[in-house]
């Protein structure tokens, strides 16, 4: 048996569609949202996805700080209760983990299976961090803040608290939030409680769980989560460009009635309304949705964004003939960017946003 955690400790290999008994652990501690629930404009409590790289920190509220410190002129240190006491800002936020859609990625990364479930929208309560950063004063030679999670865990045999970084002119572009609610209730342990951040536009693995540590840092940060991993690369041995703002992608509620186990769809002839949502990182706007019917395409209705860095729901009606079809959805963006038909290659699998694809099957009425 090899030891996980003596570096360098390299992940399995795989099988496309094959999946062995730590892969569907993984899926089943880091569960999908319901793709039904794409018919709300705010994910119900406990429906949005969690990726969730090492355990749950149990973290008591009351005696929770955060701490600003390193290359900041003022350093200091927060409560909670301090925390609540600032401005509060409340708004809906699309996340989607960089790895959704990693099992239609071939050769597929062993790494947790998502197929199109890892996105959602909450309403996110906190307060913006900028006015926080510019109390802390970063120092002149300071060139990044680092964001850590009071979670530790080992990855390829490195060992470390979760943590990632901005570089400071990012930070001036982002609408980063400092977050202890969701849905009008506190942050639930799973998504971070008592203390996360989130960073609007950007894939998941920025907006930092568990937060303890505010960092001030004068080199580019090395953390594992920053360097070693999330980061496009052609193969194993590519450095990359790291994985930043959210690419287009749109999901729809797959209509009809599901078969239990293929969650194929089953319709009867005629007119089916289908909808979903859409959204882009960067908070670009979503201008156009297709709903694709075996590679012909309608233009879909746009039905209104949710919120500036939230997604936007769309409709069209089929008019579905008898047979097997596969129905798709994709979007495009304001930047005219438009969602790809096949996967685009990553090793890792991340950045997929293929068109969803559902298969149908139409019976005579
Ligand atoms: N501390 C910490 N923060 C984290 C993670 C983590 O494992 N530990 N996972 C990241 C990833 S990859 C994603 S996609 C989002 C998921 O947030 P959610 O579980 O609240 O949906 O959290 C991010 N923040
Ligand atoms: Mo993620």
């Amino acid at each position: 048996m090899s030891n996980p955690f003596q570096a360098p400790a390299p992940k399995a290999t795989t099988t496309d569609g094959v999946y062995d008994d730590a892969e569907r652990a993984l899926a089943n501690r880091n569960s999908g949202t319901l793709l039904e629930t794409l018919a709300l404009d705010v994910t119900p409590t406990g429906a949005h996805y969690l990726l969730t790289h090492f355990d749950t920190p149990i973290l008591d509220a009351a005696s929770h700080r955060l701490r600003f410190h390193g290359a900041f002129e003022t350093p200091f240190e927060l409560t909670l209760d301090e925390i609540c006491a600032l401005p509060q800002v409340t708004m809906p936020v699309t996340l989607e983990c960089a790895g959704n859609g990693r099992s239609g990625v071939s050769p597929r990364r062993y790494s947790m299976p998502w197929g199109y479930e890892a996105a959602g929208t909450y309403e996110w309560t906190g307060t913006p961090l900028a006015p926080l950063l510019a109390r802390a004063a970063p120092r002149a030679e300071a060139v990044e803040i680092t964001f850590t999670g009071a979670d530790f865990g080992y990855d390829s045999g490195c060992g470390h608290y979760f943590g990632r970084s901005l570089a400071l002119e990012q930070l001036e572009a982002l609408d980063v939030l400092l977050v202890h609610g969701m849905n009008g209730l506190p942050l639930l342990p799973q998504h971070g409680a008592p203390l996360r951040i989130v960073v609007p536009g950007w894939y998941g693995m920025a907006s930092v769980k568990w937060l303890t540590d505010i960092e001030a840092v004068t080199q580019p940060y090395q953390g594992y989560q920053q360097v070693q991993t999330y980061r496009y690369r052609e193969h194993a041995e590519d450095p990359g460009r790291p994985v930043t703002e959210i690419r287009v992608k749109s999901l729809m509620v797959p209509p009809g009635a599901p078969d239990w186990v293929s969650r194929a769809r089953l319709v009867t002839a005629g007119a089916v309304e289908v909808q979903g949502k859409a959204w882009s990182g960067g908070g670009r706007e979503i201008v156009k949705v297709e709903l694709g019917v075996d590679g012909h395409w309608q233009e879909a209705e746009l039905t209104g964004r949710t919120g500036p860095y939230a997604w936007t729901g769309w409709r069209a009606t089929w008019h579905a003939e008898p047979g097997a079809h596969l129905l798709q959805c994709r979007a495009t963006d304001a930047s005219g960017a438009q969602q790809p038909l096949e996967p685009p290659w990553d090793h890792s699998g991340f950045g997929n946003n293929a068109a969803h694809t559902v298969e149908v099957h139409v019976a005579q009425r």
